[in-house]
């Protein structure tokens, strides 16, 4: 029923990668409380321990994603140097530009000369920070924006973005690269300075190819078709990455396929379609997509929410990987409306825990990674051994 091999289909699902994040290890809430949850990293070293052994019980998450200064520290090749004897490498790194008080009015787009100055060097800096740990993605969020109407200056705070970007980007090495986030709303509830995938995409245009937008699944307005938004990006080649989530409402950051897990699945089958392109340059960026989570687990356990993002991801692209491309095509070209739309449900709805059990017994790792780790020693000694004060964002 597909137009790919069994084997194919195998040895694509074992090369995924899915980076997690080191935010998503810790202690996250809402605006009114922070919990904590026993087995919490209580610094940066054991957060790179709990994404280790993420990849250690799924063998597709071998990298981590950063973000400084949450995860500062004074030595960054040490902790590469830790990580790597962990089998883990340090993924894409994101500066924080939302924190100081300094960014209280925006940090990129503040009218203070001296605040912008201070958000393009620390972005700088991270770059420096990439060099250092061996890492090709800054991952950018800005977080500006106002909250009520004649707050801010529209265009104004635009072309300060816009210089400041520039300034960032021309920082970037030829091997690294930029991937720019969006976001509806949140911090700022009347206007975001990059709110939808058009407004990252001019800006990613003016600042030149190693410029891409990235798509945070939680980051759009109710009902939003994100699949058609990917693969507009993906045909303007300028698909970078995604920060995976679900949501329910808005930016719930709740784990992969949680609410929606049909959704990540209908973005999977435009990007195994992009991968097998025709185009060399379309299946080549395809390729290099960035697959991060960015998810908060505020009442959840840390690292079984992170295994159930990862699982999902794998569920959602084996999924896709068995579309029948060629009844799909065949469909579409003869407006046999039902047909073609069977032929995703079928995929859709095949059971896919066989394959992925295969996929996991090559790659050498539990054929269940949560139950491995709910009956793991490493569970008990996290619970045990972690004791005193839990990171927290
Ligand atoms: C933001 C955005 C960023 C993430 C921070 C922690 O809402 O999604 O990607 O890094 O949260
Ligand atoms: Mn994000």
């Amino acid at each position: 029923m597909t137009t790919l091999t069994r084997e194919d289909i195998l040895s694509r699902l074992i090369r995924q990668h899915i980076e997690t994040q080191s935010w998503g290890y810790v202690s996250t809430g809402t605006r009114f409380k922070v919990y904590t949850t026993p087995g919490t990293p209580r610094d940066v070293w054991e957060k790179i321990d709990d994404a280790a052994l993420v990849h250690e019980l799924t063998g597709v998450a071998p990298t981590v994603a950063l973000h400084i200064p949450w995860d500062k520290v004074d030595d960054y090749q040490a902790l590469a140097t830790y990580a790597r004897s962990k089998n883990l490498s340090i993924g894409s790194i994101s500066p924080n530009i939302f924190q100081d008080d300094d960014y209280k009015f925006g940090s990129f787009t503040n009218e203070d000369p001296r605040i912008r100055a201070k958000a393009i060097q620390h972005s700088l800096d991270c770059i420096d920070v990439m060099s250092e740990v061996g890492s090709t993605v800054m991952s950018m969020w800005v977080a500006d924006g106002t909250n009520y109407p004649g707050q801010g200056n529209f265009r104004r705070r635009r072309q300060y973005l816009s210089e400041s970007l520039q300034e960032v980007y021309a920082g970037l090495s030829d091997d690294q690269s930029m991937i720019l986030e969006y976001k509806l709303f949140e911090p700022a509830f009347y206007h975001t300075d990059i709110a939808d995938w058009g407004q990252s995409l001019s800006f990613c245009q003016k600042l030149g190819d190693k410029a891409k937008v990235l798509v945070d699944l939680g980051h759009h307005a109710l009902g939003v078709n994100i699949e058609h938004i990917v693969a507009t990006l993906i045909d303007e080649g300028r698909l970078g990455g995604f920060d995976l989530n679900n949501k329910k409402y808005a930016d719930d950051d709740l784990f992969v396929g949680a609410i929606n897990p049909y959704e990540m699945f209908l973005i999977a089958v435009e990007l195994v379609g992009a991968e097998d392109d025709p185009n060399p340059q379309v299946s080549a960026a395809a390729k290099k997509v960035l697959y991060k989570i960015d998810q908060c687990a505020m009442v959840e356990e840390k690292i079984p929410a992170m295994l159930r993002s990862v699982t999902a991801m794998q569920s959602s692209f084996a999924k896709a990987l068995l579309v029948d491309r060629e009844a799909l095509r065949s469909a579409q070209i003869d407006g046999d409306v039902v047909e073609a739309n069977e032929v995703l449900v079928d995929a859709f709805e095949t059971d896919v825990r066989p394959l992925l059990a295969e996929v996991r017994e090559r790659l050498g790792v539990p054929t269940n990674p949560l139950a491995a780790f709910k009956n793991s020693k490493e569970r008990s000694a996290r619970i045990n051994d972690r004791i005193g004060i839990a990171a927290g964002w």
